[in-house]
């Protein structure tokens, strides 16, 4: 980004584009699909209304927005790269260019724990996280009593939204397909796609034991993958904000907003979490497509990629489509901005 941005806390430019996604009011829809690689983006994107004519933004940072109507219904497909930091800029971020009540729906890959093969499509009702600990000491483990790894307590998606991806998911998948779709599974979301998911490599991770610990102490296990629980956490944490300011939300994205800004010191600057309301939610759930088997070796071809990723992305942006959001707001502009 090379427009000047105001207020290091929260920085934005003039025009209130936020940092990382370069977005501004008005460019993000209030139901969200959120994927890893632009390419699954543009795939779902495909999907969207011709007219009006949906609107793109790829971010210096990487972050690819697409904003159009998915049968008439405003929806944005946002694909954010990997790891839970990404995702935590785009919820945080997204959140802040929207108003009212954000239903957000990760389609993402992962690897699968259980006895299901690759194919099989997981909408995992809750998750944990797996993190490193960098105080173990990985060099000379005799040495340390800590844990290697850290393993959270579990957060839940949203039920009602999780019912209505996992129904989309059912009617969608083609009558021919020998694909499974499991709901009643948790996932373990990890930061790392090798060492906190038991992968083995020529670093000493002293993971060689953390899948089965895994399965031993996380209840309904299925899966391994890498940003879902930040997700569900952020939306969980949000639901019992009450800390939320009330300010007026800025003008929609219909011209030069507020140019004034750009002069404004910091002390009287946008103040943190202007749109959010202590009655707004942010809904989430995810749908994973298993592409590793970690009890098989196997790892799905891209021709199933390609298949997959087809039904299952038309499949949530129908779920998203049913989900009945009263303080949504239709911006005029939304798909042709
Ligand atoms: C690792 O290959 C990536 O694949 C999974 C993991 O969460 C991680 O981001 O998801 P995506 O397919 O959505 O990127
Ligand atoms: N994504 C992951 O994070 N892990 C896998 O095994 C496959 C996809």
């Amino acid at each position: 980004m090379k427009d000047l941005l105001t207020d290091a806390n929260f920085p934005r430019t003039a025009d209130l584009r936020v940092y990382h996604l370069g977005l501004r009011p008005g460019e993000v829809a209030n139901r969200i699909v959120t994927v890893g690689s632009p390419s699954r983006a543009q795939m779902i994107a495909s999907f969207l209304d011709e007219r009006p004519k949906p609107f793109q933004l790829q971010s210096e940072r990487g972050f690819l927005t697409i904003t159009g109507r998915y049968q008439g219904t405003p929806i944005s497909v946002i694909s954010i790269g990997m790891g839970s930091p990404n995702m935590d800029f785009f919820v945080r971020e997204a959140r802040e260019c929207l108003s009212g009540d954000m239903y957000i729906v990760r389609l993402g890959s992962c690897g699968c724990l259980i006895d299901a093969p690759v194919g099989t499509v997981v909408v995992p009702k809750a998750c944990v996280a797996v993190v490193r600990n960098v105080d173990f000491d990985y060099a000379d483990p005799t040495n340390c009593d800590e844990p290697a790894y850290r393993i959270s307590k579990p957060v839940f998606g949203d039920s009602e939204l999780h019912l209505q991806v996992t129904k989309a998911l059912e009617e969608a998948r083609p009558k021919d397909s020998s694909n499974m779709i499991l709901s009643d599974v948790v996932n373990a979301s990890a930061d790392s796609f090798y060492s906190s998911q038991g992968r083995q490599t020529s670093f000493p991770d002293a993971n060689e034991n953390l899948i089965q610990h895994l399965l031993d102490t996380v209840k309904d296990l299925a899966t391994l993958e890498m940003e879902t629980h930040h997700l569900y956490h952020l939306a969980a944490c949000w639901g019992r904000s009450s800390t939320a300011q009330t300010t007026q939300p800025p003008p929609l994205a219909t011209g030069p907003v507020n140019p004034s800004t750009e002069d404004t010191p910091a002390s009287q600057s946008t103040p943190i979490a202007q749109l959010a309301r202590p009655d707004t939610s942010i809904k989430a759930s995810a749908a994973q497509m298993v592409f590793a088997s970690r009890t098989s070796r196997d790892f799905i071809t891209p021709e199933q990629v390609k298949e997959m990723e087809h039904w299952t992305g038309k499949a949530i942006l129908d779920a998203l489509k049913c989900m009945n959001i009263p303080s949504e707001r239709h911006h005029p502009e939304q798909g042709s901005v």
